[in-house]
């Protein structure tokens, strides 16, 4: 029987009409399947879809052994349900706040490690990095090495979060070798477990992540994708509202204030998405969207799963007009 090959980019099994062939030079490290090479040279996306109870059944088999884990967050879309890997996972476990170069610099990393250590999920220890900016990178490397039980250290959390990113960085800081990983925009980048040999003591791998079904990337174009995945430090912009006030949001969601005191709305977003605010709720009618009625406490922000957040100050009723798969919910406010 012969070997099975994976691709070296997102961990599929290679069979012979999915091995990159075209201008790509045969390596048998480095295969990689048609999709990582569209991917990789000529920035082509292609959304891959898979189910959620196989990689349950990757959490699972982790949480039987004793290896560390990094679970990592995107600070921008941070899980509504934090706890569904902490209640899989037992192990031993690192929280990494992820993406920090979009997060204003006047927000303090305590802040974001204070707001997560008051959930308490029992980890060993909270780091906030950017695998893109390489901040923090080695701060995490020398807890890996603190905390780590055995060789082996997985790397889980929701898709997009950037964990193959994560793990691209550490190849290139701390290893000789020319391995890299698939990373993209899109969710479902990387599809099955892929293991990294770091160096002598440290196996890093990489797992597929959990798809999020309400959160909008899985419902925009790649023109639409790119403005709204913040690549740079996001400008929050704060807006005053009265009831009967709303804002156009990138023209594709309808906020409506619909009852309450005079209030703040500070919408922390892609800085290339256009706010418009409006006078009057019924004048814009965007096409499609289904209303959502959210109830605000004092202080709590709203979220619009992929796109960001508006931290509301005073408690009130919104109105949100937006596309009908795409989940909306409130929560403590974060900064
Ligand atoms: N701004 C910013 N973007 C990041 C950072 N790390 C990753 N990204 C971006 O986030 C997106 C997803 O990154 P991936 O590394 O593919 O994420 P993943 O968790 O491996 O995703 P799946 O394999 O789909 O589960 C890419 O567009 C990355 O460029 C970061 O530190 N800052
Ligand atoms: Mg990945």
């Amino acid at each position: 029987m012969t070997k099975k090959k994976y691709c070296s980019g997102c961990g599929v099994v290679l069979q012979d009409e999915n091995v990159a062939i075209e201008g790509y030079v045969q390596n048998i490290e480095n295969d990689i399947c048609q999709r990582c090479f569209r991917m990789k040279n000529y920035g082509e996306y292609q959304i891959s879809t898979k189910s959620n109870e196989e990689y349950l059944d990757i959490l699972r088999s982790i949480g039987k052994k004793k290896d560390l884990v990094l679970h990592i967050i995107d600070l921008m879309n941070i899980d509504k349900d934090l706890e569904i890997v902490r209640n899989i996972i037992s192990n031993k476990m690192i929280l990494v706040l992820n993406k920090r170069d979009v997060l204003p610099k006047s927000v303090k990393d305590e802040k974001l490690i204070a707001y997560f250590k008051a959930l308490d999920l029992k980890y060993e220890d909270i780091v906030v990095i950017s695998a893109n900016k390489n901040y923090n990178i080695d701060l995490l490397f020398e807890k890996i090495k603190r905390y780590q039980t055995t060789k082996n250290v997985y790397v889980v959390g929701h898709t997009n979060t950037g964990k193959s990113s994560l793990i691209n960085k550490m190849i290139s800081n701390y290893s000789e070798s020319d391995k890299e990983l698939t990373i993209s925009p899109l969710p479902s980048t990387t599809l099955n477990e892929i293991h990294i040999q770091l160096n002598e003591e440290l196996n890093l791998i990489d797992t597929p992540g959990l798809v999020d079904h309400g959160n909008i990337v899985n419902y925009v174009d790649s023109t639409i994708l790119k403005k709204i995945s913040p690549k740079k430090e996001i400008k929050p912009k704060t807006y005053q509202l009265k009831p009967n006030q709303c804002l156009i949001i990138g023209d594709m969601i309808r906020l409506d204030y619909v009852e309450g005191e005079k209030n703040s709305f500070t919408l922390y977003l892609s800085n290339e998405l256009k706010v418009k605010r409006m006078n009057g709720l019924k004048q814009t009618r965007l096409k499609d969207l289904f209303k959502v009625t959210h109830e605000i406490k004092y202080g709590e922000d709203l979220v619009i799963n992929g796109l960001g957040w508006a931290k509301i100050v005073e408690k009130g009723i919104v109105d949100l007009y937006i596309n009908k798969d795409i989940e909306t919910f409130t929560r403590k406010s974060i900064i």
